[in-house]
């Protein structure tokens, strides 16, 4: 295989730049571009050696770097890498990269490091789809839930199934020589309680999978409530900063403004809208049906009444329009007064919190609140968490399968079907793994990566 180099830090200025070659001409081509101040030769180094010297062209010094070696097998690719870290800026690097493409390397494609770390064993398909996600993470949650694919969770998890599911299938072979009346009643039930197990576990990853999907894009939370009511503060308060203007005119927020929020660990790509209400005014008309459109693809929807009044007829319409379905409805300036009734309110909202966004108090229940509606309360720190669409529909294709073997079991039909179906939930989770993926399917997962991954 050829060998290959790529720029694997970011485009910009930075403190360190890395241009990493892997291949077997690796080492060789290095030596080409480095050389050590102690005049070692890098070919001479055993692996995980670091040196320190300069990088040249033929113009003459690049810049002061050091070369790390990793030695095949041990290294990210599998194979003899080096990593030429100098100084972060964009021209050094490309010029570093240009000297070792001249010195006898290729340009890497998108995510090829990773996918000869995959083709040479290092990873599955599932580690090597949660290096992307570890690097597009923005809170601890995505941070934890890629890490923990990256080491393994999920691979071994299916391994686990697919062990179990190729025992059973050796069973049912065994069994399909022998006449069905022969089989005791206590293998059968055996065999029931394996596939059962089997459907709680896929059942439960497929289950968190919108929980997954949250915790890694972000949801699209649109606040809304009548004006004045203390949308754009809280949008404020949850952002850190003055993005959207606060005034006690009512009216203050004319267009949608968005801002990616933190909250807790889970991340809310954050609408502020106009205040809802009937107007003769053109634009803030305008603004007020790009707040009621918002509210059709948002995933979560924040209903902000102002706590310190009755609530009234608007207030009521504008909580009919959210639905009571994804939506929290917030009261708002409780450090003034409380007039509302939880109670009252709480059939037309999934939950409802009290806070006071001027003086940041009720967040943690706010936090909750969200927790709850997305499910993040419910998941278990062992379970294993996705939120890639491939994985998804291949876990929900075995577990179709397993699911009609468990049914077939139920109304005793042959045993022979049963064998095929749980063939296929086998050769879904080799698809999984990687282990059966076609060419296809691996272009694909690697065309989403960047160059230098
Ligand atoms: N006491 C108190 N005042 C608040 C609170 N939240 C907001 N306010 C005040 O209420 C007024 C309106 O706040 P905004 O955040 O601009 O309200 P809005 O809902 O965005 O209003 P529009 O953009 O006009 O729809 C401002 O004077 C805020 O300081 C709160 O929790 N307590
Ligand atoms: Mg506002």
């Amino acid at each position: 295989m050829k060998t290959i180099a790529a720029i694997a830090t970011a485009q910009g200025s930075g403190g360190i730049g890395i241009v990493r070659i892997s291949g077997e001409k690796a080492i060789e081509i290095s030596d080409k571009v480095f050389k050590s101040i102690d005049q070692n030769k890098l070919s001479n180094q055993k692996g995980y050696r670091a040196k320190y010297g300069y990088t040249f062209d033929k113009e003459g010094k690049i810049d002061e770097t050091i070369a790390l070696i990793f030695r095949a097998p041990k290294s990210y690719t599998g194979e003899d890498v080096v990593e030429l870290s100098c100084h972060g800026g964009v021209y050094i690097t490309r010029r570093l990269l240009r000297a070792v493409l001249e010195s006898g390397a290729e340009m890497a494609g998108p995510g090829e490091f990773t996918k000869r770390a995959f083709l040479n064993g290092k990873m599955d398909l599932t580690q090597a789809e949660s290096v992307m996600d570890l690097i597009s993470a923005k809170g601890k949650r995505a941070n934890d839930m890629a890490l923990s694919i990256r080491e393994g969770s999920l691979v071994n998890k299916i391994e686990e199934i697919k062990s179990k599911l190729i025992e059973m299938t050796a069973h049912l072979c065994v069994w399909a020589d022998y006449p069905e009346e022969d089989i005791q009643q206590l293998e059968l039930k055996v065999l029931k309680k394996d596939i059962d197990s089997i459907n709680n576990t896929l059942q439960k990853v497929i289950n968190n999978y919108d929980s997954g999907c949250a915790i890694k894009e972000g949801i699209r939370t649109v606040l809304i409530g009548k004006p004045n009511v203390g949308k754009s503060t809280l949008m404020n308060m949850l952002s850190g900063y003055e993005k959207s203007i606060v005034t006690d005119i009512p009216g203050t927020t004319r267009d949608t403004i968005e801002e990616t929020v933190m909250l807790g660990d889970i991340q809310l790509r954050l609408i502020d809208t106009a205040g809802i209400r009937e107007t003769e005014n053109y634009v803030e008309k305008i603004g007020v049906d790009r707040a009621k459109e918002s509210i059709i693809s948002a995933g979560l929807k924040l209903i902000v009444i102002d706590g310190s009044k009755e609530i009234d007829d608007e207030d009521i319409k504008i909580l009919e329009e959210a639905g009571n379905e994804n939506s929290i409805a917030i009261i708002n300036k409780i450090d003034i007064d409380n007039k509302i009734d939880k109670e009252r309110i709480s059939k037309y909202a999934s939950k409802v919190v009290e806070i006071s966004a001027k003086e940041k108090k009720g967040i943690e229940d706010l936090k909750e609140a969200v927790y709850d509606i997305i499910g993040m309360t419910k998941i278990d720190a062992s379970e294993v968490i996705i939120s890639n669409e491939r994985q998804f529909n291949i876990i929900k294709k075995a577990y179709k399968c397993t699911q009609e073997a468990d049914e077939i079991l139920k109304i005793g039909m042959t045993l022979d079907a049963i064998t095929v179906l749980l063939q296929d939930a086998i050769q879904e989770l080799m698809e999984l793994s990687g282990e059966r993926a076609s060419d296809k399917v691996i272009e694909e997962v690697f065309s989403k990566f960047c160059v230098g991954k």
